[in-house]
């Protein structure tokens, strides 16, 4: 395969746009024909990790399994992109001790207020009535990252140019 294998990993708040954008990176990669991968929180925990709640210990476990996956499929050179809340700064450092140089840490920053405005599922009205608890943003922490390789204003950028931006700064990587 003539391609770099890495790993793109997108973390920020539920309702910030991460599916979004690597539904649509992975589109514009295989357009120029790189190969690829996508785990996306949602849909892994209805699968592989459906025994899995949103406890700190529990959203720990989501993160280690879908690094192992990872692992595997850079070995096989394929260009993975995860989308995870990944809330916790030392969940990421795990990542990037895990995988070194084929870590690349992208946050797309949205503040709190604009995800619950938009509640595309209706899940941020469920927090605050309780409906659901540990909630990120709302009721459960995320820690503000420190060393992402990229940081993505989904606030003030559309998902086009989200995207755009995205595949520029991972383009020199791959091939
Ligand atoms: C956060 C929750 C919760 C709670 C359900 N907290 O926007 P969504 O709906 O479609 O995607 C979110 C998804 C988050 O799972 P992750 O695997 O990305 O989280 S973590 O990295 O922290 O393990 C959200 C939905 O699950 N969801 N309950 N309490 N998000």
């Amino acid at each position: 395969l003539d391609q770099n294998g890495l790993v793109i990993w997108l973390e920020g708040l539920s309702g910030a746009g991460k599916s979004t954008i690597a539904t649509g990176l992975e589109e514009k990669l295989n357009a120029n024909g790189f190969f690829t991968f996508v785990m996306d929180g949602d849909l892994i925990r209805s699968n592989i990790n459906k025994d899995l709640t949103f406890t700190e210990a529990d959203r720990s476990e989501n993160i280690r399994r879908v690094l192992e996956i990872s692992k595997m499929l850079v070995q096989k050179k394929i260009v993975v992109i995860c989308s995870f809340i990944t809330p916790l700064q030392r969940q990421r450092n795990r990542n990037r001790i895990e995988l070194g140089e084929k870590y690349f840490e992208v946050f797309v920053d949205c503040p709190v207020a604009i995800c619950e405005s938009r509640d595309v599922k209706g899940l941020y009205q469920k927090a605050r009535n309780n409906e659901i608890g540990n909630f990120t943003g709302i009721n459960a922490d995320f820690e503000s990252p420190t060393s992402p390789d990229l940081v993505l204003n989904s606030a003030t950028q559309s998902p086009g140019q989200c995207i755009d931006r995205l595949y520029d700064f991972i383009f020199p990587h791959i091939v």
